[in-house]
């Protein structure tokens, strides 16, 4: 099915930093799909993440070529669908398949009216051996001439060549492949596949491409088996890597890939603002959860744009953020949508964080002295619970052994008060939203 509205890539300028977001098909590959018992994104989902990867302000998603099942076959129609009923909207956003060099996927592709094909093959020995055995002539001589074809047909199409596992490829043997194909693509990626990549490795090997192939725009793809994705993808754009994959959470093979979000936050930080441009940051955190809830999960704690980095339980920590947040929280995280700070009741709260929870959140009457008894009384029973709420033995504690009296509400609009102090909802003042995330 062809696009409703075609558009040339030629006619786009592409901005300092163009994420290709691969969730749909890097993301789709997470066993944290299979972990949660949901095993694939449904076409309700994809449509909801497109829409999504959109309007925060992606213009390039990588899919899987329809040839990988009848079900990715299927969904594309949608997918087209909501990105044609966006353009007048957001601009047009390029569709782009996923293709091992192989004619059958690039002809189903084609087919399904892709605006470009991101080919990829084997170039390391293990690669090589494990994956198609071909020797590295013969790989070469297949991928240009079937490139050559590509181009010569569909000149519109965007065409990008990846060597597979570049990071454990030779110099001279990445360069031989690269050679060959360079003036047929316009873009050249080299994958991190297998997650051995570290800052200094990253620059040697972008400057060398940089150097190489110096009319050629770059592609970043980065593994966190090292739990350096989003610094290795730093590193990148910082060396001139002007395309990143990434994917929402930064979920994908294994630990994943680098995450979205985490990226563009990153480059927040460093002041980089010139990558920034068109990306609605402020949807960030919404996108987090949005992701975390389609796998049946909270926003992972390491995920650097999360509600968890705005969460405060140590008694010092809460008391210095009761008075200033900047003292533990030092990062612009609401500008990632993150708009709200955690300071959560349990056994670690000092006198402070009770005085305030007691008195502005729950509106009981009472003054600096008898929160600090009340803390004292607190401290001994909150470690042996059962299962309650920490906050449930606390008021307990102050209206039965303290007597506590709540203030008559004379404002209408307390009842209308969201506090995520904790997780139980108690009246007159809702919690709605489980902590953590
Ligand atoms: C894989 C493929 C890939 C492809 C990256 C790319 C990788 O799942 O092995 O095409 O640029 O990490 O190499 O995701
Ligand atoms: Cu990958």
């Amino acid at each position: 099915m062809l696009s409703a509205i075609p558009f040339r890539f030629s006619a786009y300028t592409p901005r300092r930093l163009e994420i290709i977001d691969t969730t749909l098909r890097e993301g789709a590959q997470t066993s944290l799909l299979h972990d949660h018992h949901k095993h694939f994104f449904s076409q309700a989902d994809k449509v909801e993440i497109t829409r999504a990867l959109i309007l925060y302000g992606v213009k390039f998603i990588e899919m899987f070529a329809p040839i990988v099942s009848p079900r990715e076959r299927a969904d594309i129609g949608a997918i087209q669908t909501v990105r044609d009923s966006l353009i007048t909207q957001k601009g047009y956003t390029f569709l782009l398949a996923h293709v091992r060099c192989h004619p059958a996927d690039v002809e189903s592709a084609i087919e399904a009216g892709f605006d470009g094909l991101n080919f990829y093959i084997g170039t390391s020995d293990y690669t090589r051996a494990n994956s198609h055995g071909r020797d590295l002539r013969e790989l070469t001589r297949r991928a240009r001439s079937l490139l050559e074809q590509v181009r010569a047909d569909y000149p519109h199409l965007i065409l990008r060549f990846s060597g597979e596992d570049a990071f454990r490829t030779h110099d001279d043997e990445l360069y031989q492949v690269y050679d060959e194909v360079a003036t047929l693509v316009d873009r050249l990626g080299a994958p991190d596949t297998v997650g051995v990549a570290t800052p200094a490795s990253v620059a040697r090997r972008v400057g060398g491409l940089r150097l190489r192939y110096p009319g050629i725009d770059l592609e970043g793809h980065f593994h966190d088996d090292r739990g350096l994705a989003v610094v290795n993808a730093l590193e990148a754009v910082r060396c001139g890597v002007r395309y990143v994959n990434t994917s929402v959470l930064g979920i994908g093979e294994r630990s994943g890939i680098a995450s979205m979000t985490a990226l563009l936050f990153n480059l927040l930080i460093d002041r980089a603002y010139d990558h920034l441009e068109g990306y609605q940051l402020r949807g960030s955190y919404p996108f987090n959860v949005m992701i975390a809830s389609k796998l049946n999960m909270l926003v992972p704690s390491k995920e650097p744009v999360s509600l968890t980095n705005r969460t405060h339980t140590g008694g010092v920590h809460q008391k210095a953020v009761l008075n200033d947040v900047v003292t533990y929280e030092a990062h612009p995280l609401d500008q990632f949508g993150v708009t709200e700070t955690e300071v959560l009741l349990g056994p670690l709260s000092g006198w402070n964080a009770i005085f305030n929870y007691l008195k502005e959140i729950r509106y009981y009457r009472l003054d600096e002295e008898t929160a600090r008894a009340i803390t004292k009384v607190y401290k001994t029973r909150v470690y042996d619970i059962g299962g309650q709420p920490p906050a449930k033995v606390l008021t307990d504690i102050a209206e039965n052994e303290f007597g506590l009296q709540r203030e008559e509400s004379t404002k209408p609009y307390l009842d209308a008060v969201v506090q995520r102090m904790d997780s139980q909802p108690q009246s007159p003042v809702a919690a709605p939203v489980a902590s953590g995330g």
